[in-house]
């Protein structure tokens, strides 16, 4: 009745995000900063390109507001790989100039709920099966070009009178469905990657949305709020809505 869904990891995620030390960086040396940006290409590029692992996903963003001012988001076979990239990075003259401010670690997920992910988890369908493959790609995603991204945390409520966890499995994969369905009509306006957090982080899963146009994140967040799977059930942390930049504009974002 209460049974957890079967779910399906995927790559291990790394949302790393850093503030610069503008007073610290406007007062070293030219010869330092040089050293520190070619450092950060070299280090951001190298991830990029996927050099240290077998496989795996990096890219680079600016942060709006206060909260930081980048996010690195690595997305890696093994935690083993993201604990190197942190360390790696914390190496670099360019780290010297940046707090990690937030971070969050969780793993890509695919859980059984739908009935077609169902028949993937009973072992049903072959590996190249339309349906294996599209998990697959959801387990070991490509990141989009897409200029922005929107990433947050979030639990599902456990409350006396509204508990997820004390729902049935049925009614779980009624909420799923209607959410599910939802979404897909933002199909190729916003793409997102879901990644479990329970037992890794403070919160049971990392949603990071990626989209051309932040109205279209907006809209679809605005319309789940009013989908009860979100308006019963769903507990947000706090939201860092960065922008894609390449490596090499590097310094143009320390330029300010
Ligand atoms: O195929 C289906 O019918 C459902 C597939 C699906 C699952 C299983 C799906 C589809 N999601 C699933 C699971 Mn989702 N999702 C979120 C958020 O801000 C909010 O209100 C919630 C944050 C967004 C924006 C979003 C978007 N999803 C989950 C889970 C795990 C639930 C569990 O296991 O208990 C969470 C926490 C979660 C949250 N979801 C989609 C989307 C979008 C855009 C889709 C459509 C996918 C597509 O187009 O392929």
């Amino acid at each position: 009745q209460r049974k957890p869904p079967a779910t399906e990891e995927g790559w291990y995620a790394l949302h790393d995000c850093r503030s610069i030390d503008w007073d610290a960086w406007r007062e070293a040396p030219q010869r330092v900063r040089d050293r520190a940006l070619s450092e950060g290409i070299g280090f951001l590029d190298a991830y990029e390109a996927v050099e240290d692992a077998e496989e795996g996903q990096t890219a680079v963003y600016t942060v709006m507001g206060h909260k930081a001012d980048i996010m690195i988001l690595h997305l890696r076979p093994t935690m083993g790989d993201l604990d190197a990239a942190e360390r790696h990075f914390e190496q670099t003259e360019f780290a010297a100039f940046t707090e990690q401010e937030f971070s969050y670690v969780s793993v890509t997920e695919a859980s059984g709920y739908t009935e077609k992910s169902r028949e993937y988890f009973e072992g049903e369908v072959d590996d190249d099966s339309g349906l294996a493959q599209y998990i697959q790609a959801r387990l070991h995603p490509d990141v989009p070009d897409d200029e922005f991204v929107c990433f947050y945390p979030m639990s599902k409520r456990r409350q006396p009178d509204q508990n997820w966890y004390d729902t049935s499995f049925e009614e779980r994969a009624a909420h799923i469905k209607r959410h599910g369905d939802i979404g897909r009509t933002y199909g190729g306006d916003v793409n997102q990657m879901i990644a479990g957090s329970i037992g890794f982080d403070d919160w049971e899963w990392g949603i990071t949305l990626w989209s051309d146009d932040m109205r279209h994140i907006k809209e679809l967040l605005t319309e789940m709020r009013f989908d009860p799977s979100t308006s019963q059930f769903a507990e947000f942390g706090p939201f860092y809505v960065g922008r894609r930049f390449d490596p090499s504009e590097l310094p143009a974002v320390l330029a300010g």
